[in-house]
């Protein structure tokens, strides 16, 4: 049997203002480690609306840039580089579906999201969906590093 190739990355997860205020963070953080991916950074951050236009300018334009923008600054969000074989994609799973009234069970948004109606916004969490963007969002909230 050929030995399965192991890809070490990164990502940026955020654990939004709604997971921080809910006092989710520990129990999101626990999911990912338990996952066996490692914490190489953590901090809590009140964005200010330059890191979110940059974070989000591939969303400028569309209907919910203005909520989510105004959510984002409605209060601290921790920000997280996590290290493992695969993390980019594998934190994404762990994450569940954008909506989390559409999320399925055993995932963080599936698990812990509530019904918010329209709110798609206050899904908990965030994770970088390419080795690109994880690179280019660790910069926006990490810019020491
Ligand atoms: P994320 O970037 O936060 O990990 O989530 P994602 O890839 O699943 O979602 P994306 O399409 O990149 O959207 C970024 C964030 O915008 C909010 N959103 N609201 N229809 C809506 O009201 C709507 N669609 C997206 C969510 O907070 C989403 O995570
Ligand atoms: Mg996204």
């Amino acid at each position: 049997t050929q030995p399965t190739t192991s890809t070490i990355e990164r990502t940026l997860i955020l654990v939004k203002p709604d997971g921080v205020r809910r006092g989710l963070s520990g129990e999101i953080l626990r999911r990912v480690e338990a996952k066996g991916y490692t914490l190489a950074a953590v901090e809590l951050v009140h964005a200010t609306p330059d890191q979110l236009a940059t974070h989000y300018a591939e969303h400028e334009g569309k209907p919910f840039y203005a909520p989510l923008v105004d959510f984002m600054l409605s209060g601290p969000t921790l920000a997280v580089i996590a290290e493992g074989d695969g993390v980019i994609a594998g934190f994404r799973s762990l994450a569940g579906a954008t909506d989390p009234t559409a999320a399925a069970p055993g995932t963080i948004r599936g698990d812990l999201g509530r019904d918010w109606g329209l709110k798609v916004q206050q899904n908990l969490v965030h994770g970088s969906d390419s080795p690109e963007s994880a690179e280019r969002e660790i910069g926006i909230w990490f810019p020491q590093s």
